[in-house]
């Protein structure tokens, strides 16, 4: 069983549409805690994090907005995320945009470093976050988390990251939006990039096993982000970048599932979720319910005769 620890994370500041911020609070109204809790895990929740005083900081690109307040941001979580893996947790972090992962993957690599254990990062995403501040044009910084765990330039104004994740211990899942000069950086990286071509072709099973197989053989850590678009917005309206062709429901607990029967998974990001957009609570509830698949909930323990 695991001791689960809940970090709110109530940022905006990466993209531009106010909402994120309520993440947290619908996260807990949608009954979090008690879901975990139900499936005999330990939970804690540290409550949310606050920003701290801001540093003044510039970037070349005129474009990028809220940049200090993503530092804030980064910094505060890096070390809250780092606290509960130092403790023993296995922190979930409530978002919040993505741009919170700069931070949270910060602080899981500063702790896999000291223990000395690789980093594997899956992130379950639409986008494939491969900005950095000097190539984003729209200027939000939730578009850039992958770029910088991945060790490139560009991000001066941030603390630099503890230990790079190299190309092969990143995996991109879902992926059906990819700017040009994303698409340029990642053909010269060697990332795993599951789009949704791959996974029509090969399905949703197949390519994550293999990524699993990896984490294992290496004895590693395995840091999941998962973001709300990595659903289909049929199903999960609440968010700001809704892009149609997303996985289904059906799809996303298998997912879960997986992740679940590997035993893997030592810190968990849940973003882009925007309250405001929400229907009745529906994409909070859905986040709530992959949460619990991930922490084991089953209809039936494995193996069962299935003929
Ligand atoms: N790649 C675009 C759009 C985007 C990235 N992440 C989200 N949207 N959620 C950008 O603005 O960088
Ligand atoms: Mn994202
Ligand atoms: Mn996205």
């Amino acid at each position: 069983m695991s001791r689960t620890i809940l970090i709110g994370a109530p940022i905006d500041e990466g993209q531009r549409r106010p909402g994120c911020l309520m993440g947290p609070a619908a996260y807990r109204v949608a009954g979090l805690a008690r879901a975990i809790s139900d499936l005999g895990h330990g939970v804690e929740d540290w409550g949310d994090v606050a920003l701290p005083s801001l540093a003044h900081v510039t970037c070349p690109n005129p474009a990028v907005h809220a940049l200090a307040e993503c530092v804030g941001w980064t910094e505060v979580l890096a070390d809250r995320v780092d606290d509960a893996l130092s403790d023993g947790g296995l922190p979930i972090i409530l978002g919040g945009d993505h741009s919170l992962a700069l931070g949270t993957v910060a602080g899981a690599a500063a702790f896999a470093a000291r223990e000395g254990r690789p980093l594997f990062l899956l992130w379950l995403d639409a986008h494939s976050d491969f900005h950095t501040p000097l190539t984003t044009e729209s200027g939000n910084l939730h578009g850039t988390p992958v770029a910088y765990i991945a060790g490139r330039e560009g991000f001066d104004a941030f603390p630099p990251f503890p230990e790079p994740i190299p190309a092969e211990r990143i995996c991109l899942y879902g992926i059906r939006s990819v700017d040009a000069a994303e698409h340029a950086a990642l053909l010269r990286h060697d990332i795993a990039i599951n789009d949704m071509r791959v996974l029509d072709e090969r399905g949703i099973v197949a390519p994550l096993r293999e990524f699993l197989t990896a984490v294992r053989e290496a004895g590693g850590m395995l840091h999941v982000s998962l973001d709300v678009d990595f659903l289909d917005p049929s199903i999960a309206p609440a968010v700001g970048t809704t892009v149609p062709g997303g996985t289904t429901f059906r799809e996303a607990h298998l997912v879960m599932e997986l992740l679940h029967e590997s035993g893997l998974v030592t810190s968990l990001d849940l973003v882009e979720l925007n309250p405001f957009l929400d229907e009745r609570g529906k994409t909070a509830k859905l986040m709530v319910d992959l949460v619990g698949s991930l922490m084991g909930k089953k209809v039936f323990d494995r193996p069962t005769r299935s003929y």
